[in-house]
């Protein structure tokens, strides 16, 4: 399996994305990604899904070390106490005792982020977690941590190709940071780009699979969704060939710069 080095551990570079799954529907599905063979899966607070996903886990049998787990503290909960209250509660409601990676879902200018931290590198060393990142964080959020000397490891962030954040990537690079694409197929939306449909048909493979693996053709972590068996299956199986760099090109192209997610709590643009 493809996993790219963060920090002490490998992440495997597909995850399976669990945003808007709930309940039995949640549970299969995880459970279904988990037997076709995915051992990373991505999480938070927010989504809810905690005890879902727990079930899931259990019930796939698998040893808690071959599985990579990622959650995330929402924004409103950045104040030390909180971390540490929401991170205990994730872990019993995921029936785990630690988690591969906690991220800071969306930065909170309001909530001195040193405390966040502190509160993070407290859960390191309690081995609640073993290690913290960001979610959602722009270049001059990240300068903010930079600026206070601690800098995160990986950023989960909206990626696909008709929002290509080119800029923020050659960042991530610059500072050693690991990206992280959710929504990599913008929300199906990507799907029917003709640059995409003629590359799936040139290569024979689902348009899914032709972005995921440009996406991972850049050194970055996908964690796309599904509910079906079949392009659950089909999006694993999206690193297992290689695109021409040419063509790799024509969906670096392509011309659309669209950001799907903008909460009214988002601070993007300050
Ligand atoms: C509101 C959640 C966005 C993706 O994690």
């Amino acid at each position: 399996m493809k996993t790219f080095k963060l920090g002490n551990q490998h992440i495997p570079a597909i995850g399976f994305g669990t945003w808007k799954l709930t309940s039995i529907v949640c549970t299969d599905s995880v459970k279904m990604a988990l037997d076709i063979g995915y051992r990373h899966i991505d999480t938070a607070d927010i989504y809810g899904n905690h005890k879902e996903v727990g079930i899931a886990l259990k019930n796939s049998g698998l040893k808690r070390e071959d599985l990579f787990l990622t959650s995330k503290v929402w924004y409103t909960n950045l104040k030390r106490e909180k971390v540490i209250d929401c991170a205990k509660r994730n872990l019993d409601e995921l029936q785990t005792n630690y988690m591969n990676l906690y991220l800071i879902h969306w930065p909170n200018r309001n909530i001195d982020i040193r405390e966040t931290v502190e509160a993070l590198e407290e859960l390191k060393r309690e081995n609640l977690i073993m290690d913290w990142g960001v979610s959602n964080f722009n270049e001059h959020h990240i300068k903010d941590c930079v600026d206070f000397g601690f800098k995160p490891i990986n950023n989960q962030v909206e990626f696909h190709p008709s929002f290509y954040q080119r800029d923020l990537k050659q960042f991530a690079d610059d500072n050693n940071i690991l990206l992280t694409a959710y929504s990599p197929l913008g929300q199906g939306y990507d799907l029917n780009l003709p640059e995409i449909i003629e590359l799936s048909s040139k290569y024979g493979k689902s348009a899914a699979q032709i972005i995921l693996n440009w996406i991972s053709s850049k050194n970055i972590v996908v964690i796309p969704k599904a509910t079906i068996y079949e392009p659950i299956k089909e999006n694993f199986e999206s690193l297992n060939f290689t695109i021409e760099q040419e063509d790799l090109n024509k969906i670096d192209d392509i011309k659309i710069n669209k950001r799907l997610l903008e909460p009214d709590f988002s601070d993007f643009n300050y």
